[in-house]
């Protein structure tokens, strides 16, 4: 009886997994938006979001050292009819995604609430965050009032890209191990789903959902990924501003995770200034410095 009865769970479980074949085998045929034609859709949304919301930039105004105020988005309406809308106070960042091998433009949104007096990330840093991340109807997907570090090679483009458009700030450590951050940057991320997810679903983020940051930018970490001597933002050798679509050696591990970036079996950190001068070295004067250098 026992045998049968785990010969018919067995079969069961067999059915259940050719149902699911098929279900994936259907899912796959699922026709992935035009991202041109995405783009330019949720770059409208943005827009009428942008025209209709405003920002709590009078509590910024008559406090501008109160590190402890929050961005708050409303609609404006009622008695705030007068606002200021925040299409009047974003500026517009470029960037390109591509697909099928094509560029297409998208455009990113960002509202400066406070700049930040130190240093920048660049769009390959570490950087020390808290953040609000929602969807365009106002629901929240993910939140952190308590600060992490945010690796941006790991974060969607929007947000490694529109980050970069902040200064950190600076802190003091308290003795019970907390820490007090003051002069960071501190605004507000729009931007459409190619520049997130795209046709990707995620935890509370449906299929083509253009996403909204509000972020603080504490402070930051320039990264080297592969401990190569050589940081992270400086791995972006085509100079494209991308430092994720460098491979030299052509081997599928990009330069910035790559510890021998030319392939030649000498690692970078080894190749980069053989004499510890502190130039990195070129050998036969070419332009390219050893480290990239398969014949050198
Ligand atoms: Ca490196
Ligand atoms: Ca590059
Ligand atoms: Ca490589
Ligand atoms: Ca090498």
């Amino acid at each position: 009886m026992k045998v049968i009865y785990l010969k018919k769970i067995f079969l069961i479980y067999l059915l259940l997994l050719i149902g699911c074949k098929k279900n994936e085998n259907i899912s796959e045929e699922v026709v992935i938006r035009d991202a041109s034609v995405q783009s330019l859709d949720d770059d409208i949304e943005l827009k009428l979001y942008l025209e209709s919301h405003y920002y709590n930039y009078e509590d910024f105004e008559s406090s501008p050292d109160d590190y402890s105020i929050k961005i708050k988005i409303d609609t404006i309406s009622g008695e705030n009819i007068n606002k200021t809308p925040l299409i009047d106070m974003v500026e517009v960042q470029n960037l390109t995604v591509k697909q099928d091998g094509v560029d297409i433009p998208h455009k990113l949104y960002y509202l400066v609430a406070r700049q930040g007096l130190f240093d920048k990330p660049s769009n390959i840093d570490s950087t020390y965050v808290v953040y609000e991340g929602s969807l365009i109807d106002g629901s929240v997907f993910d939140s952190r009032d308590l600060p992490l570090w945010f690796d941006l090679a790991q974060v969607v483009q929007g947000f490694r890209m529109g980050i970069t458009n902040f200064n950190s700030g600076t802190y003091v450590l308290n003795s019970n191990g907390t820490a007090d951050f003051k002069d960071f940057g501190q605004g507000v991320l729009f931007f459409p789903s190619g520049l997130g997810y795209f046709s990707n679903t995620n935890a509370g983020i449906p299929q083509y959902s253009p996403l909204i940051f509000n972020l603080a930018l504490y402070t930051i970490n320039v990264t080297d990924h592969d401990n190569d001597g050589i940081p992270s933002y400086l791995e972006d050798v085509n100079l494209d501003g991308e430092p994720l679509n460098d491979d030299t050696d052509e081997d599928g591990n990009i330069n910035l995770y790559d510890p021998d970036d030319d392939g030649d079996g000498i690692l970078t950190i080894n190749e980069k200034d053989k004499n510890n001068d502190g130039v990195i070295d070129d050998s036969n004067s070419d332009g390219i410095p050893d480290y990239l250098d398969p014949d050198n």
